[in-house]
């Protein structure tokens, strides 16, 4: 429990930041928006991977705190971006699960004074596993706010297709695991892709495909129809001021 503790002090002293990656249209090839993600740089042991430390924070009930600092921090750095340009943030499944969270979402959209159609929360298949009244209504609320939903990590863990029904994405993400290596001669990801896209096109979905590394991989993604890409072959995660210089040198 020392781990909880460090992260409890790093909430309170600013030891969390944000990083940005691109996400870019397959059509234009320019930056629509970008995912925040969460770094620690523990003092002692280096920077640890939020896989590791989110499931600490659900754990210890933090997440709520971290969650918030995350939504407004994001909020507050997309208010200076270009108009139009998204930003998407992580919602972990116990933020989801509480009833407290839409109003969250509305004071950092207020505080930033950023418009609710230019933040897209990511949420993962795990929020069904639980699939009760409670998650339909707040889809509901979610979408009265009037923000962007995606369905993050799509393909992974407990796929079913019952609650793409029902549930209101804007978009769908696809796993990394399906796009790496997906132009390798052989490969049966082309064909999971391929199904993804049409599928997503005829509920009126975006899809962006996550973790694209190569020109290779860049192509097939385009050709398959996927509406947007998000990998290293357009950028790495970024800090905020690294976006902000990016848009002052494109005008
Ligand atoms: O950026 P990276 O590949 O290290 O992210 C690893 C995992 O951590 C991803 O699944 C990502 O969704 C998750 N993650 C990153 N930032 C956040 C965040 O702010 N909140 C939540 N709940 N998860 C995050
Ligand atoms: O689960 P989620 O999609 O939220 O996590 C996104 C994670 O994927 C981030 O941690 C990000 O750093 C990582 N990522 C994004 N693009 C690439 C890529 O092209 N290659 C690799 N290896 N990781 C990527
Ligand atoms: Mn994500
Ligand atoms: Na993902």
């Amino acid at each position: 429990r020392a781990l909880e503790e460090d992260l409890r002090r790093a909430l309170a002293a600013d030891g969390l930041h944000l990083v940005y990656q691109p996400v870019v249209s397959s059509k234009t090839e320019q930056i629509t928006g970008y995912e925040a993600l969460l770094r620690w740089n523990h003092p002692v042991r280096g920077p640890i991977s939020p896989t590791l430390f989110i499931p600490i924070a659900e754990d210890s009930g933090l997440i709520g705190q971290i969650g918030e600092w995350v939504m407004h921090t994001a909020c507050r750095d997309a208010a200076d971006w270009q108009d139009g340009i998204r930003v998407a943030v992580n919602v972990s499944p116990s933020q989801f699960a509480n009833p407290g969270f839409p109003s969250t979402v509305m004071n950092a959209l207020a505080g930033a004074q950023l418009a609710p159609e230019r933040l897209e929360l990511e949420i993962t298949e795990s929020v069904f596993l639980n699939d009760d009244d409670g998650t339909d209504a707040m889809f509901t609320r979610l979408k009265a706010i009037g923000v962007r939903l995606a369905l993050d990590d799509f393909g992974t863990g407990y796929s079913s297709l019952g609650y793409l029904k029902k549930a209101p994405f804007d978009k769908i993400k696809i796993d990394q695991s399906f796009v790496r290596g997906a132009a390798t001669k052989g490969s049966r990801n082309s064909a999971i892709i391929k199904a993804i896209v049409s599928l997503a096109e005829a509920l009126g979905m975006d899809t962006t495909a996550e973790g694209a590394e190569t020109q290779d991989e860049l192509a097939l993604i385009r050709q398959l129809g996927c509406s947007h890409i998000q990998g290293y072959i357009y950028g790495k995660p970024m800090p905020a001021a690294d976006v902000l210089a990016g848009q002052r040198s494109m005008g």
